[in-house]
C-alpha cells in the first residue's frame, strides 16, 4: 500500500484512540461532578471513537499494510465548568473532522480511490459528531448558571443508548 497514506491512516487509529481517551477523560470529569447522565453519554462516546480506530486498523490490514500503534498523550482531566468540558469535545472534533479531510485530499493526490472510498465513511461520520457536540455545548451554555436545566439535559443524556460497532459499518 501506499506508505504516506499507510502512514496517515496509523496516525488517524492514534487520533481516534486519543478521542477515546479524551471521552473517557471527560466522563471521568462529570462523575466527579455527579452528573452521571452526561458521564454515560461520554462513555459511551469513547466506544465509538475506539470502534472508528478500529475501523481503520481494519482496513490497514485488509489492504496489506502494517499497524503501527503509537504512545498515547494523557488527556486533560478537569475543566472549569461543563460547558468547558463540552467544549473541549467540540473542538477536538472540530480538529478530527480537519485531519479527516486532509487524508482524503492525501488519498486523492496518491491516486488511493478505495482510501477515498473508505474515508467517506468518516467524513459523513465527522458531520455528525460535530453537529451532536455543537449542540450539546449551546445547550449546556443556555442553562449555565442553573443547576435544573443542568440536570434536565443530564436525564435526557442518560437515555444514549449503547454504540453501534463502526468496525461492522459499511
Ligand atoms: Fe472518531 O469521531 Fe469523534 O473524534
Amino acid at each position: 500500500m501506499n506508505s504516506k497514506v499507510e502512514r496517515a491512516l496509523n496516525e488517524q487509529i492514534h487520533a481516534e484512540f486519543f478521542s477515546f481517551y479524551l471521552y473517557l477523560s471527560v466522563a471521568a470529569y462529570f462523575t466527579s461532578h455527579h452528573l452521571d447522565g452526561f458521564s454515560h453519554w461520554m462513555r459511551i462516546q469513547a466506544q465509538e471513537e475506539s470502534g472508528h480506530a478500529m475501523k481503520l486498523f481494519d482496513y490497514l490490514i485488509e489492504r496489506g499494510g502494517t499497524v503501527q500503534l503509537m504512545a498515547l498523550d494523557e488527556p486533560q482531566r478537569e475543566w472549569d465548568s461543563p460547558s468547558a468540558a463540552v467544549e473541549a469535545v467540540l473542538k477536538h472534533e472540530q480538529f478530527i473532522s480537519q485531519r479527516i479531510n486532509d487524508i482524503v485530499d492525501l488519498a486523492n493526490g496518491e491516486n488511493d480511490h478505495a482510501t477515498t472510498v473508505m474515508m467517506h465513511w468518516y467524513v459523513n461520520e465527522q458531520v455528525e459528531e460535530e453537529a451532536t457536540a455543537d449542540t450539546l455545548f449551546h445547550q449546556v451554555k443556555m442553562v449555565e448558571g442553573s443547576p435544573h436545566g443542568l440536570l434536565m439535559i443530564d436525564r435526557e443524556l442518560a437515555g444514549r443508548p449503547a454504540a453501534a460497532d463502526a468496525s461492522a459499518q459499511e
